[in-house]
């Protein structure tokens, strides 16, 4: 069996992607089912130093990640709330309140997930982000979460129109946990850029 990375989460959309993006770098993901109490802050990276404070204990490897949909046209909404807002507008209710809200407005979106990696009592941070729309009305039963309505740049389709692997090629999740992987077959510095 090659080396294993707890991964702290309670999203199984997460989990899954995770598992599939580090298993290129030969690296097995194992659940650590953990419920956080995030603190009241608008930045990404304070949310996973937290996350991270409170595992910084146990002994291997130990993985999070935090990740939100920031939109421009609504100052940065939903941002460090998109858990909250998608608990209250997504699934079937299909975010529609926050289509509402962009009709008028710049339909840019930015994707960004902050994973931190804590071993041996040393934190580091790895930074993604996908740049693209909201599309104008929900697509596909792929991903979870946002995902019938983010369509990457350069892509006429949502994220939950793609197949995984196309996916993780172009996501926020995909571009930070490559980082991850990277350090973990070569320490080096941490790419939180
Ligand atoms: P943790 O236990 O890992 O904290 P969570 O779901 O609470 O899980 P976040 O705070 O990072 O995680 O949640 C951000 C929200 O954005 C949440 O509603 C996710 O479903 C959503 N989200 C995160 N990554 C996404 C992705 O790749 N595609 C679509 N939605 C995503």
């Amino acid at each position: 069996m090659g080396p294993r990375v707890r991964f702290a989460s309670r999203n199984p959309g997460k989990l899954r992607e995770v598992r599939e993006i580090l298993a290129a770098f030969g690296w097995g993901v194992d659940p650590l089912p953990t419920r956080f109490v995030e603190p009241q802050t608008d930045n990404l990276r304070a949310v996973v130093r937290a996350k991270l404070a409170v595992l910084r204990d146990l002994s291997g490897p130990v993985l999070v990640e935090d990740s939100g949909l920031f939109l421009p046209g609504l100052g940065g909404f939903p941002g460090v709330y998109s858990a909250y807002i998608a608990e209250i507008w997504g699934g079937p209710k299909g975010f529609r309140p926050l289509l509402r809200a962009l009709e008028g407005a710049p339909r840019t979106a930015i994707f960004r997930t902050v994973a931190g990696l804590t071993v041996d009592g040393r934190d580091h941070l790895f930074v993604g982000e996908s740049r693209g729309t909201v599309a104008r009305l929900p697509r596909g039963s792929g991903g979870f979460g946002y995902d019938p309505i983010f369509i990457p740049e350069g892509q006429r389709r949502t994220f939950a129109q793609m197949s995984p692997e196309e996916k993780n090629r172009f996501s926020h999740r995909g571009r930070a946990l490559r980082k991850v992987g990277r350090f973990l077959l070569r320490p080096g510095p941490a790419d939180a850029a």
